[in-house]
């Protein structure tokens, strides 16, 4: 059906085989532009409209080729004129639009409700400069500007174009699509991307993310979350939030007159997932339209967005919860600052309870706005849900229990085993048929968790995948990983309830262990990868001791052939793409009741990493599913640490000065460390774990070390791992995002 040969005489007028990767890499995504531009819209009269600040989508080559069934195809006219589709598309440059674990769940959530043939969106900023590009100098975070985008990429110039009205001001918009194909689907959905038509790149230069902040009609599409560490950054996050809803809600309502409505039914049209509070204001911006521009009743306004909009909470967190003073809201738009007073009067004529109001002391709470004015409130995993019924947003339950439910994460299973384990996705093709590719039950092949041959297919796969991942650490970072080496990874967000500094601590255990003459079975390899906040310093500490502790290891030859610290530069989701399948063991260790749900642990665990955890959001549904032989788990119960922070009651001070543990806390401030180091970052993060520890890393310690030591020892019984490993892979399939989906529209969306 596709004839490549016949393209690159078209295009360059050269044989396939004379194309160097970077045509080849162009002449393929215009082949797939086309096909995509070439599909009907996925039709439906609702539509879902998933809004969020943040789509981690990653490279979209491969991805679109296997959802358009011509990956193999593809592949091989490729290989027999010489060229390597893994080769071609590292040409691709990744969008950065997002930074975590929210925006990689809508990017698989996009990719699940095109799957599933459901008339979905997504809608968000089109960022120029991303979040930011991670490069370590000094053994220290340095942040430059992301310039992913380029002439050849997936945007599609819609031009369709808003107008936003700021308090004092409006902007124009320039909206840009991404097409997004759905496996085996023959329409298509779209990611809406916002941009301004006054955005100024020039206001940023090529070795720093400042730039001037009051340039709001220049700026604000340059960066996502651009540093709110004062309040000019912080009304400018304001700015964004409202630019992104103003268009969106523009749009939904454009589109829904478009497919028939009077907008008086408008919720029969339309449905707003709000995707962690960034785009509450979409609220108000309806109504206001609603209102203003359509001449509707404001209560029949209120009681039309009632119906349409859904809101999921990603974290208990306080510092993440959005809380922003009236005065912003007003200086961002008067109007919306007025819709916000008068929702906020309404709830209080109602329900007198302080703790569920809107604006308290002038400080408008985001969430309670989508709580009270949403039809749906969800967690992310089953412990997540419990606690926000539970405890954190218990008043609001104990109002709207009907309101509450939970959907549990998940993942694209194209991505995160098709796209980027072929060797483990064709064992379970040949063993399985092809039907798991949607529905994602892989339990068939728990049949063969005792069949000696099929452990041994399992960890060759494992071996292919090490080898795709050293040669991208070698490119990464110049290291070279010993052939034989178990592969332990942590990779997310550096922050410190997520306590890669309790790695940290483990690894100067094993060195002082090691240097004490105790030698590892088999060479260890932990790979670290994540961001830290640019403005969040003890996450920069935290990356600080990681490459300090890297190097230093590294210097040390009594050690280091048998343990290697390796953080990846700017990890993202080619890189996550790469560790993923090779991982040995699933570090998924934030102090419980902190992580809302994790997905990384999902995406290690589809790929036969076993999981060393505590009992935190997902990890406790993995724990169930594999069983207690299958998973190593350890630390305090979510019930114990919520009870130490209601009571005040944990003393880490008392902890530090256990000798085993004041031993590894000294270690970061030893003369001899630190003067490799940054005695100022090395004393602050020293200082902090043994008198603060907000996130109890001393708590878990101990019992963390030793579970650790005897999976280490458990791996070397390689058939007894293997069927860990196995069964891991074979009960993943709940995790598919596919089926978190379903959940969704079956309970809250109700898409045709
Ligand atoms: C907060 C205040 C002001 C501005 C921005 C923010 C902000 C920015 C980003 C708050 C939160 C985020 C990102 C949150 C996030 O990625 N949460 C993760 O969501 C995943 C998907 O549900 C979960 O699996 C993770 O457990 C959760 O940490």
């Amino acid at each position: 059906m596709i004839d490549l040969e016949k393209r690159a005489h078209e295009k360059y007028g050269l044989p396939l085989a004379a194309l160097d990767d970077s045509d080849a890499y162009t002449m393929l995504m215009e082949i797939v532009r086309e096909k995509a531009q070439s599909l009907p819209d996925t039709e439906g009269k609702r539509r879902l409209y998933y809004i969020s600040a943040e789509f981690l989508i990653g490279k979209l080559l491969t991805n679109n080729l296997i959802n358009l069934g011509i990956y193999n195809e593809v592949k091989e006219q490729l290989y027999h004129a010489g060229h390597d589709l893994n080769k071609v598309e590292e040409c691709e440059v990744e969008p950065s639009l997002g930074n975590g674990g929210l925006g990689r769940l809508a990017a698989c959530f996009l990719d699940s409700i095109a799957t599933l043939g459901l008339p979905g969106d997504g809608v968000g900023l089109n960022y120029h400069f991303g979040l930011f590009h991670q490069k370590f100098r000094d053994n220290q975070q340095t942040e430059l500007p992301d310039e992913w985008l380029h002439e050849q990429g997936w945007l599609v110039d819609t031009g369709k174009s808003y107008t936003v009205p700021f308090g004092g001001f409006s902007v124009t918009s320039k909206l840009y699509d991404i097409d997004v194909l759905g496996y085996g689907r023959k329409t298509k959905n779209h990611l809406h991307l916002f941009d301004l038509t006054s955005v100024d790149e020039s206001l940023v230069s090529a070795d720093s993310i400042d730039f001037d902040k009051t340039a709001l009609k220049k700026n604000l599409t340059l960066f996502l979350y651009p540093d709110d560490s004062d309040d000019q950054g912080r009304i400018l996050r304001v700015y964004q939030e409202y630019f992104m809803v103003s268009n969106a809600a523009q749009l939904i309502i454009e589109e829904a007159l478009e497919r028939g409505s009077d907008l008086h039914d408008l919720d029969e049209y339309a449905v707003v997932q709000i995707n962690d509070t960034h785009p509450t204001m979409v609220i108000p911006e309806l109504i206001r339209l609603l209102v203003d521009e359509h001449g509707i009743d404001f209560d029949e306004a209120v009681s039309i967005v009632r119906k349409m909009v859904a809101y999921t909470n990603h974290t208990i967190l306080a510092e993440a919860l959005e809380k922003w003073p009236l005065s912003f809201l007003r200086t961002v738009s008067p109007r919306i600052a007025d819709i916000i007073e008068k929702l906020d009067y309404a709830e209080k004529e109602k329900d007198a309870d302080p703790a569920v109001a809107i604006i308290q002391n002038d400080i408008v709470h985001m969430a309670h706005i989508d709580i009270h004015y949403g039809f749906s409130i969800n967690g992310v995993a089953a412990l997540h849900t419990k606690i926000l019924e539970e405890s954190e947003l218990k008043p609001f339950y104990k109002l709207y229990p009907e309101k509450f439910s939970n959907k549990t994460n998940g993942i694209t299973f194209r991505r995160w085993i098709m796209g980027c384990n072929p060797a483990l996705t064709s064992l379970l093709d040949e063993t399985l048929g092809t039907e798991w590719h949607t529905t994602g039950d892989l339990s068939g092949l728990m049949e063969y968790k005792d069949d000696p041959e099929m452990l041994e297919k399992i960890g060759d796969a494992k071996e292919i995948a090490k080898r795709s991942m050293r040669a991208f650490i070698k490119q990464n970072r110049g290291i070279d990983i010993p052939r034989n080496a178990i592969v332990d990874v942590q990779i997310k967000r550096i922050h410190e309830y997520k306590r890669q500094q309790m790695l940290a601590l483990y690894l100067i255990w094993k060195y002082l262990d090691i240097k004490n003459g105790n030698i590892p079975a088999r060479p260890i390899t932990v790979i670290f990868g994540g961001k830290a906040a640019p403005a969040y310093v003890i996450a920069q500490d935290i990356i600080h001791l990681i490459l300090t502790l890297s190097q230093w290891i590294a210097a040390d030859p009594d050690v280091s052939p048998y343990l290697q610290v390796i953080m990846v530069e700017n990890y993202n989701v080619t890189a996550a793409e790469k560790l993923i399948p090779a991982a040995d063991i699933s570090e998924q260790i934030s102090l419980a009741s902190k992580e809302a749900s994790g997905t990384s642990n999902m995406k290690l665990m589809l790929n036969g990493a076993v999981t060393l955890c505590t009992m935190d959001g997902a990890n406790v549904e993995i724990a169930d599913l594999v069983g207690p032989e299958n998973i190593y788990t350890f630390g305090a119960s979510s019930e114990e640490v919520v009870r130490l922070y209601a009571e005040n009651a944990y003393r880490p001070h008392g902890l530090y000065l256990r000798p085993g543990t004041k031993l590894l806390v000294d270690f970061i401030t030893n003369p001899k460390f630190m003067a490799t180091g940054n005695p100022e970052r090395l004393k602050r993060l020293h200082d902090d774990m043994a008198n603060k520890d907000w996130f109890m890393a001393l708590l878990d310690l101990e019992e963390y070390i030793q579970v650790k030591e005897r999976m280490y020892v458990d791996y070397e019984d390689r058939s007894s791992w293997l069927k860990k490993s196995l069964v891991n892979t074979a009960m993943a399939g709940k995790f598919s995002s596919d089926r978190t989906i379903k959940q969704y529209n079956d309970e809250i969306w109700h898409l045709d």
